[in-house]
C-alpha cells in the first residue's frame, strides 16, 4: 500500500522544481481543504499556459528557499491562504508565518495571493492580507492584486473571478499565451482491483490501513480513537428542534483533554444517499478501485485512502451533501447526453452564469444527488465524481465537560441540523444526524472515531481571577466545562473568583439546556451570576447583549478587577453585537472616548483577556 504522503520527500522545493522542470509553486495554508483544493486547481491551470505547476504544503518544505526563486527560470509562486481564529494562520502555515516576521531578501520572487476567509469574522482574511503585504515589503514582485475569498457569500465565485485576473497578468508579465483550450484534465487515473486481499482495502480509516480496528495510542487526526458512546440524550424539553448531550468514553485510551478543547468527530454520510447515487449511476458499490495521481511528484498520491470501495468512498471520504462548486459541474458537462443539459451546465458554469449558478446550486442547496436527479441525462463515471468532490472532513465540537470532574468522558452539546431551506428543501447536517443515530445499546455502545484538538480557549491560571462567560445556545458548551472546573476547585476548598455567565435560548420551558445544573451551580455559589436571556418569552426579543448592557456597571467593575472575558457561539450576529455592547460599556463606564475604548478592548485581546470561540 502506498502511503498517502511520502514522508521522505525532498523538503527542498527548489530542488524538486529543478528536477521535474516545474516553474510554478502553489503553496496552501489550509485547515479544512478549501485552500488546498484551490491550489490544486491553480497548479492544473498552468498546463494551459505551457507552464508546470505543483501544489505544495508549506509545512513540508523549506520556505526560506523563497529567497532563491531566481534559480528556476521564469518561475513564480502562488499562495492560497486561509485565516482562522482571531486572524491566525492555519496550522500548516504557522511556521511560514513566523518566518515572515523576520527580514529576508525576496527580490527574486514573483507572486500572487488568494486569501480565504469569512466576512463574519472580525479579522477578515488577515493571513492573506498580511502575506501579500509582507512579500512586497521584502522586495517580491506582485503579479496581480490579491483575491479576498468570502466563505460567508460564495468563495468559489470569488476564486474564479480572481483567477480571471491572475492568468492574463501572468501572461503579460512573462510574455506568454494560452496554449490550449479549456479541456477537462483529470488529476487521477482509475485503477480497478479484481482480485485483492480484503485486509488491503481501506474501510473508512482517515489515513492508516486498519487503524480503526487495530487501535494503538497516541490518537490524533491520522489515528482517531474509536470511542464508545455512553450517553446520548435530548436536552430540549419542547419545541421542534433537538439538542443532544453526548458522552464519549475515553477510559483506557490515554487521551487527555482540558476544558475549552475541541473534539473532532469523523462522521459518515447518509447510506440511503449513497445507495441512490450508485443506483442513478448504475455502479456496483462494492467494486474496489484506486485513484492514482498522474503527477508522480505530487504530495498526494491519492485523493483519499486507496484502494477502497465506492461504498466506502461515498460514505467516508467525499462530501456529497454540500452543494458542489462550479468546477465540479464544469468538469462533468460532457457526461450529459442530452444537448439541453450540456447547454445548461455550460451556461451556469461560465463566468457570465455565476448568478444562475448561485441560484440553482448554492442558494437552492442542490447537492450532487439532487443535481443528478434534475439532469437525468448526466451520467458521470463515479470515479471522476469521487476525484472532483471535496473530502469529507472531521467536524469539531467544543467540549462541554471538565476532565477534573469527568476524566474518563468527553461531553459534547450539539444541536441537530435539520431544517427546511427557503425553497423548502430539507437540509440535514451530516455529522449531527449521524450522531443522532448513535444511541448506546449495550456495554460497548456504538463506536465513533474521535480525537482531541487543543485550543487556546482556557480559564485563567488562577482560580481567583474573575471570569465573564458569554455563550447563548450551544455557545454554552465550553463554559459548562469551565464551570465544572471551578466547581471542582471550590469542592477542594480553593478560593474562586467571580464566575459570571450570560447565556440564553428561545423559551425557558423548551430549550433551556442544563437548567437544573446551572441553577444548582448558582445555588451552591459556583456561579456568582446566572444571567439567562429568553428571546421569545415576551413580546420584545431579549438577547445576551441586552442583559450585558443591563449589567454594565458590574461588567465594568469585573473588568477593572482583571476579569477574563469569553465569547462562544454564533459569529455572524451574537459575537458582533456583544462586541459592540462591550465597547459601549467601556466608553461610558470608563469615561473614555470611542478610540480609547477601542484601544482598551484591543489591550484585553492582546493580553489574552478577551477570547472568542465562535463559528458561522
Ligand atoms: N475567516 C477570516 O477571514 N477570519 C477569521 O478569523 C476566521 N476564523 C475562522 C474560524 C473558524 C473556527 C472557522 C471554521 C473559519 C474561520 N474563518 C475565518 C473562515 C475560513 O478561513 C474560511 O472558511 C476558509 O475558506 C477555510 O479554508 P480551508 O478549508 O482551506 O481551511
Amino acid at each position: 500500500v502506498v502511503p498517502l504522503s511520502t514522508a521522505s520527500r525532498d523538503p527542498s522545493f527548489i530542488n524538486r522544481m529543478k528536477k521535474t522542470k516545474k516553474n510554478v509553486a502553489v503553496f496552501y495554508g489550509s485547515q479544512t481543504g478549501t485552500a488546498e483544493e484551490f491550489a490544486g486547481r491553480l497548479a492544473r491551470d498552468c498546463i494551459r499556459y505551457g507552464l508546470k505547476g505543483f501544489a505544495v504544503d508549506p509545512e513540508e518544505c523549506e520556505m526560506e528557499e523563497l529567497t532563491r526563486m531566481g534559480e528556476v527560470e521564469s518561475s513564480f509562486a502562488l499562495f492560497c491562504l486561509a485565516t482562522y481564529g482571531e486572524g491566525d494562520p492555519t496550522d500548516n502555515a504557522q511556521e511560514f508565518f513566523d518566518w515572515l516576521q523576520e527580514d529576508h531578501d525576496l527580490s527574486e520572487l514573483r507572486y500572487a495571493v488568494f486569501g480565504l476567509g469569512n466576512k463574519t469574522y472580525e479579522h477578515f482574511n488577515a493571513m492573506g492580507i498580511f502575506v501579500d503585504k509582507r512579500l512586497e515589503e521584502m522586495g517580491a514582485v506582485r503579479l496581480c492584486t490579491a483575491g479576498m475569498g468570502d466563505d460567508d457569500a460564495n468563495i468559489e465565485e470569488d476564486f474564479v473571478t480572481w483567477r480571471e485576473t491572475l492568468w492574463p497578468a501572468v501572461c503579460e508579465h512573462f510574455g506568454i499565451e494560452s496554449v490550449g483550450e479549456e479541456g477537462v484534465m483529470r488529476q487521477y487515473t482509475l485503477e480497478k482491483h479484481e482480485d485483492i486481499n480484503q485486509n488491503e482495502i481501506f474501510t473508512g480509516e482517515p489515513t492508516r490501513l486498519n487503524s480503526l480496528t487495530q487501535q494503538k495510542p497516541p490518537y490524533d487526526a491520522k489515528n482517531p480513537y474509536m470511542s464508545s458512546v455512553k450517553v446520548n440524550r435530548e436536552l430540549h424539553k419542547g419545541g421542534d428542534r433537538s439538542c443532544m448531550h453526548i458522552e464519549f468514553d475515553i477510559s483506557g485510551s490515554r487521551i487527555r483533554y482540558e476544558a475549552g478543547d475541541h473534539v473532532a468527530v469523523y462522521a459518515t454520510n447518509d447510506p440511503s444517499m449513497v445507495e441512490e447515487i450508485a443506483h442513478l449511476l448504475n455502479v456496483n458499490l462494492d467494486e474496489v478501485f484506486t485513484l492514482n495521481n498522474v503527477d508522480d511528484e505530487a504530495a498526494k498520491k491519492h485523493p483519499f485512502p486507496c484502494p477502497t470501495t465506492y461504498r466506502t468512498a461515498l460514505l467516508h471520504y467525499v462530501d456529497i451533501t454540500h452543494p458542489p462548486r462550479t468546477n465540479v459541474l464544469h468538469d462533468i458537462i460532457d457526461y450529459a447526453s442530452d444537448p439541453k443539459d450540456r447547454e445548461f451546465l455550460t451556461r451556469i458554469t461560465a463566468s457570465a452564469g455565476k448568478k444562475e449558478f448561485a441560484e440553482w446550486v448554492t442558494e437552492s442547496h442542490r447537492d450532487i444527488l439532487q443535481i443528478l436527479k434534475d439532469l437525468p441525462s448526466l451520467k458521470p463515471p463515479l470515479d471522476h465524481l469521487c476525484e472532483l468532490l471535496p473530502r469529507l472532513h472531521a467536524r469539531y465540537y467544543s467540549i462541554s465537560s471538565s476532565p477534573k470532574e469527568h476524566p474518563e468522558r468527553i461531553h459534547i452539546t450539539a444541536v441537530l441540523v435539520d431544517y427546511h431551506s427557503k425553497i423548502d428543501r430539507r437540509i440535514k447536517g451530516v455529522a449531527t444526524n449521524w450522531l443522532a443515530t448513535k444511541i448506546p445499546n449495550g456495554p460497548d455502545g456504538p463506536r465513533v472515531p474521535i480525537y482531541v484538538r487543543k485550543s487556546p480557549f482556557r480559564l485563567p491560571f488562577k482560580t481567583t481571577t474573575p471570569v465573564i462567560m458569554i455563550g447563548p445556545g450551544t455557545g454554552l458548551a465550553p463554559f459548562r466545562g469551565f464551570i465544572q472546573e471551578r466547581h471542582h476547585a471550590k469542592a477542594e476548598g480553593k478560593p474562586i473568583g467571580d464566575t459570571v455567565l450570560f447565556s440564553g435560548c428561545r423559551k425557558k420551558s423548551e430549550d433551556y439546556i442544563y437548567q437544573e445544573e446551572l441553577e444548582g451551580y448558582e445555588g451552591d455559589g459556583t456561579l456568582s451570576q446566572l444571567n439567562m436571556a429568553f428571546s421569545r418569552d415576551q413580546a420584545q426579543k431579549v438577547y445576551v447583549q441586552h442583559l450585558i448592557k443591563q449589567k454594565s456597571e458590574s461588567v465594568w467593575n469585573l473588568l477593572n478587577d482583571g476579569a477574563h472575558l469569553y465569547v462562544c457561539g454564533d459569529a455572524r450576529h451574537m459575537a458582533h453585537d456583544v462586541d459592540m455592547v462591550l465597547h459601549e460599556i467601556v466608553e461610558k463606564n470608563g469615561n473614555m472616548t470611542q478610540s480609547q475604548a477601542k484601544d482598551f478592548i484591543k489591550g484585553l485581546r492582546n493580553k489574552g483577556r478577551y477570547a472568542c470561540d465562535v463559528w458561522s
